[in-house]
Protein backbone atom coordinates (compact mmCIF):
# COMPACT_ATOMS: atom_id res chain seq x y z
CA UNK A 1 0.00 0.00 0.00
CA UNK A 2 1.36 3.54 -0.77
CA UNK A 3 0.39 6.83 -0.02
CA UNK A 4 -1.59 8.95 -2.98
CA UNK A 5 -1.08 12.40 -3.47
CA UNK A 6 -3.52 14.43 -5.51
CA UNK A 7 -3.02 18.05 -6.74
CA UNK A 8 -2.86 19.92 -10.28
CA UNK A 9 -0.33 19.06 -12.65
CA UNK A 10 1.86 21.95 -11.25
CA UNK A 11 4.38 22.20 -8.67
CA UNK A 12 2.96 24.56 -6.85
CA UNK A 13 1.84 23.97 -3.11
CA UNK A 14 2.29 20.13 -3.45
CA UNK A 15 6.35 19.89 -4.25
CA UNK A 16 7.32 20.05 -0.53
CA UNK A 17 5.05 16.71 0.32
CA UNK A 18 6.79 15.18 -2.98
CA UNK A 19 10.28 15.83 -1.46
CA UNK A 20 9.03 14.99 1.68
CA UNK A 21 7.86 11.52 0.11
CA UNK A 22 11.00 11.13 -1.42
CA UNK A 23 13.20 12.06 1.15
CA UNK A 24 11.74 9.43 3.62
CA UNK A 25 11.45 6.98 0.70
CA UNK A 26 7.69 6.30 1.45
CA UNK A 27 6.32 4.62 -1.41
CA UNK A 28 3.78 6.80 -3.28
CA UNK A 29 1.45 7.65 -6.08
CA UNK A 30 0.57 11.25 -8.08
CA UNK A 31 -2.59 11.98 -9.42
CA UNK A 32 -2.21 14.91 -11.56
CA UNK A 33 -5.04 16.94 -12.22
CA UNK A 34 -4.93 19.16 -15.41
CA UNK A 35 -6.30 22.87 -16.14
CA UNK A 36 -8.76 21.43 -18.87
CA UNK A 37 -9.96 18.97 -17.43
CA UNK A 38 -10.92 20.55 -13.95
CA UNK A 39 -14.13 18.59 -13.98
CA UNK A 40 -12.15 15.78 -13.30
CA UNK A 41 -11.42 17.25 -9.73
CA UNK A 42 -14.30 19.44 -9.32
CA UNK A 43 -17.20 17.57 -10.47
CA UNK A 44 -15.74 13.88 -9.58
CA UNK A 45 -12.91 13.80 -7.01
CA UNK A 46 -13.61 16.21 -4.81
CA UNK A 47 -17.19 15.71 -4.24
CA UNK A 48 -16.51 11.48 -4.02
CA UNK A 49 -13.58 10.94 -2.46
CA UNK A 50 -14.84 11.24 0.79
CA UNK A 51 -12.85 14.60 2.39
CA UNK A 52 -14.04 16.46 5.23
CA UNK A 53 -12.73 19.25 4.09
CA UNK A 54 -12.44 18.68 0.29
CA UNK A 55 -9.32 20.88 -1.05
CA UNK A 56 -6.00 20.27 -2.65
CA UNK A 57 -3.31 19.26 -2.36
CA UNK A 58 -4.22 16.23 -0.36
CA UNK A 59 -3.24 12.84 0.72
CA UNK A 60 -4.61 9.06 1.01
CA UNK A 61 -2.96 7.57 3.52
CA UNK A 62 -1.82 3.99 3.26
CA UNK A 63 -4.13 3.00 6.62
CA UNK A 64 -7.29 4.43 5.39
CA UNK A 65 -6.39 8.34 7.06
CA UNK A 66 -7.54 11.18 4.04
CA UNK A 67 -6.18 14.40 4.86
CA UNK A 68 -6.22 18.09 3.45
CA UNK A 69 -4.22 21.49 3.53
CA UNK A 70 -0.60 20.72 2.28
CA UNK A 71 0.81 22.48 5.48
CA UNK A 72 -1.07 20.08 7.97
CA UNK A 73 0.07 16.93 5.39
CA UNK A 74 3.45 18.18 5.58
CA UNK A 75 3.22 17.86 9.53
CA UNK A 76 1.48 14.91 9.32
CA UNK A 77 4.52 13.01 7.17
CA UNK A 78 6.79 15.28 9.60
CA UNK A 79 5.61 13.91 13.06
CA UNK A 80 5.52 10.43 11.16
CA UNK A 81 9.08 10.13 9.57
CA UNK A 82 10.94 12.56 12.27
CA UNK A 83 10.92 15.68 10.33
CA UNK A 84 8.79 17.43 12.87
CA UNK A 85 9.46 16.72 16.20
CA UNK A 86 11.04 18.04 19.30
CA UNK A 87 11.76 17.66 23.13
CA UNK A 88 9.97 20.84 25.02
CA UNK A 89 6.71 22.83 23.94
CA UNK A 90 9.49 25.97 22.89
CA UNK A 91 11.24 23.37 20.77
CA UNK A 92 8.15 22.73 18.79
CA UNK A 93 7.02 26.36 18.34
CA UNK A 94 10.27 27.71 17.35
CA UNK A 95 9.71 25.15 14.83
CA UNK A 96 6.43 25.96 13.70
CA UNK A 97 7.90 29.83 13.87
CA UNK A 98 10.11 28.66 11.31
CA UNK A 99 7.36 27.14 9.27
CA UNK A 100 4.91 29.52 9.40
CA UNK A 101 7.41 32.30 8.47
CA UNK A 102 8.28 29.74 5.24
CA UNK A 103 4.61 29.80 4.86
CA UNK A 104 4.37 33.51 4.69
CA UNK A 105 7.32 33.53 2.11
CA UNK A 106 5.56 31.10 -0.14
CA UNK A 107 2.39 33.49 0.29
CA UNK A 108 4.18 36.38 -0.92
CA UNK A 109 5.21 35.14 -3.57
CA UNK A 110 1.95 33.05 -5.15
CA UNK A 111 -0.02 36.40 -4.46
CA UNK A 112 2.65 38.84 -6.57
CA UNK A 113 2.13 35.77 -9.44
CA UNK A 114 -1.73 35.76 -9.23
CA UNK A 115 -1.97 39.72 -9.40
CA UNK A 116 -3.46 41.05 -12.49
CA UNK A 117 -0.81 43.95 -11.83
CA UNK A 118 2.34 41.38 -11.58
CA UNK A 119 3.99 42.58 -14.56
CA UNK A 120 3.76 46.34 -12.26
CA UNK A 121 4.76 44.55 -8.82
CA UNK A 122 7.64 42.24 -10.14
CA UNK A 123 10.55 44.31 -10.08
CA UNK A 124 9.95 46.04 -7.10
CA UNK A 125 8.75 42.69 -5.58
CA UNK A 126 12.83 41.70 -6.35
CA UNK A 127 14.37 44.69 -5.34
CA UNK A 128 13.06 44.24 -2.16
CA UNK A 129 13.57 40.69 -1.18
CA UNK A 130 15.91 41.82 1.78
CA UNK A 131 12.76 42.30 3.92
CA UNK A 132 11.67 38.56 3.11
CA UNK A 133 15.26 36.59 2.40
CA UNK A 134 17.09 38.71 5.26
CA UNK A 135 16.15 36.93 8.03
CA UNK A 136 16.50 33.46 6.67
CA UNK A 137 20.15 34.46 6.02
CA UNK A 138 20.90 36.03 9.78
CA UNK A 139 19.87 32.80 11.00
CA UNK A 140 21.21 30.08 9.16
CA UNK A 141 24.58 32.33 9.50
CA UNK A 142 23.89 31.50 13.26
CA UNK A 143 26.05 28.19 12.34
CA UNK A 144 22.94 26.36 11.13
CA UNK A 145 23.19 23.51 8.33
CA UNK A 146 19.21 23.59 7.99
CA UNK A 147 16.40 25.51 9.40
CA UNK A 148 16.57 23.80 12.35
CA UNK A 149 20.44 23.36 13.08
CA UNK A 150 21.83 19.78 12.22
CA UNK A 151 18.49 18.59 11.85
CA UNK A 152 16.58 18.74 9.03
CA UNK A 153 12.35 19.33 9.65
CA UNK A 154 9.43 19.57 7.14
CA UNK A 155 10.36 23.50 6.64
CA UNK A 156 13.41 23.11 5.19
CA UNK A 157 11.55 21.03 2.27
CA UNK A 158 9.21 24.29 1.59
CA UNK A 159 11.92 26.36 1.84
CA UNK A 160 13.96 25.01 -0.79
CA UNK A 161 10.70 24.47 -2.98
CA UNK A 162 9.98 28.28 -2.78
CA UNK A 163 13.43 29.08 -3.11
CA UNK A 164 13.79 27.34 -5.97
CA UNK A 165 10.71 29.31 -7.62
CA UNK A 166 12.33 32.40 -7.15
CA UNK A 167 15.18 31.23 -9.00
CA UNK A 168 12.64 30.27 -11.68
CA UNK A 169 11.73 33.47 -11.91
CA UNK A 170 14.79 35.00 -11.31
CA UNK A 171 18.14 33.29 -11.92
CA UNK A 172 20.15 35.54 -9.68
CA UNK A 173 17.77 36.31 -6.90
CA UNK A 174 20.06 34.13 -4.42
CA UNK A 175 23.31 36.41 -5.15
CA UNK A 176 22.98 38.55 -1.92
CA UNK A 177 21.81 35.87 0.51
CA UNK A 178 24.90 33.60 0.91
CA UNK A 179 23.72 31.60 3.60
CA UNK A 180 20.29 30.55 1.68
CA UNK A 181 22.26 29.61 -1.43
CA UNK A 182 24.36 27.80 0.38
CA UNK A 183 21.67 25.72 2.26
CA UNK A 184 20.10 25.31 -0.99
CA UNK A 185 22.44 23.96 -2.86
CA UNK A 186 23.36 21.58 0.50
CA UNK A 187 19.47 20.41 -0.10
CA UNK A 188 19.65 19.48 -3.35
CA UNK A 189 22.81 17.35 -2.73
CA UNK A 190 20.95 15.54 0.00
CA UNK A 191 20.85 11.99 -1.91
CA UNK A 192 17.31 11.21 -2.22
CA UNK A 193 16.72 14.68 -3.40
CA UNK A 194 19.33 15.11 -5.78
CA UNK A 195 17.82 11.42 -7.09
CA UNK A 196 14.86 12.77 -7.61
CA UNK A 197 15.71 16.25 -9.01
CA UNK A 198 17.73 14.30 -11.85
CA UNK A 199 14.59 11.50 -12.41
CA UNK A 200 11.78 12.37 -15.00
CA UNK A 201 9.31 12.92 -12.06
CA UNK A 202 10.94 16.09 -11.62
CA UNK A 203 9.88 18.96 -13.74
CA UNK A 204 10.64 22.76 -13.20
CA UNK A 205 7.33 23.84 -15.05
CA UNK A 206 4.67 24.72 -14.55
CA UNK A 207 5.41 25.81 -11.18
CA UNK A 208 2.11 27.63 -10.79
CA UNK A 209 -1.42 26.80 -12.04
CA UNK A 210 -2.56 28.32 -15.58
CA UNK A 211 -4.58 31.70 -13.74
CA UNK A 212 -1.42 32.97 -12.54
CA UNK A 213 0.50 35.79 -14.19
CA UNK A 214 3.80 34.22 -14.21
CA UNK A 215 4.78 30.35 -13.52
CA UNK A 216 2.92 28.22 -16.18
CA UNK A 217 5.79 28.44 -18.26
CA UNK A 218 9.64 29.79 -18.17
N1 LIG B 1 -4.48 26.13 2.41
C1 LIG B 1 -4.68 25.15 1.36
C2 LIG B 1 -4.97 25.88 0.08
C3 LIG B 1 -5.61 24.94 -0.91
C4 LIG B 1 -5.82 25.60 -2.28
O1 LIG B 1 -6.08 26.80 -2.39
N2 LIG B 1 -5.69 24.78 -3.32
C5 LIG B 1 -5.83 25.26 -4.67
C6 LIG B 1 -4.55 24.98 -5.43
S1 LIG B 1 -3.18 25.82 -4.71
C7 LIG B 1 -6.95 24.57 -5.41
O2 LIG B 1 -7.03 24.67 -6.63
N3 LIG B 1 -7.84 23.86 -4.70
C8 LIG B 1 -8.91 23.11 -5.32
C9 LIG B 1 -10.28 23.46 -4.80
O3 LIG B 1 -10.48 24.63 -4.38
O4 LIG B 1 -11.13 22.59 -4.84
C10 LIG B 1 -3.42 24.26 1.27
O5 LIG B 1 -2.34 24.70 1.67
O6 LIG B 1 -3.54 23.12 0.80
Amino acid sequence: MSYKVGYWNTRGFVEPIILVLEYLQYPYERVKYEFDHAEHWFENDKKTLGFDFPNMAYLLCPNGQKFTQSITILRHLGREGGLFTAQTNDQITKLEEILDTVVDLRLGFALLCLNPNFSDMKNDYLMNLGGRFGPFEEWLAGGRKWLNGDNLFVGDFIFWSVLDYHECMEPTVLEAYPNVKRFKEEFASIPQIASYLASDKFKKFPVLIKQAYWGWSP
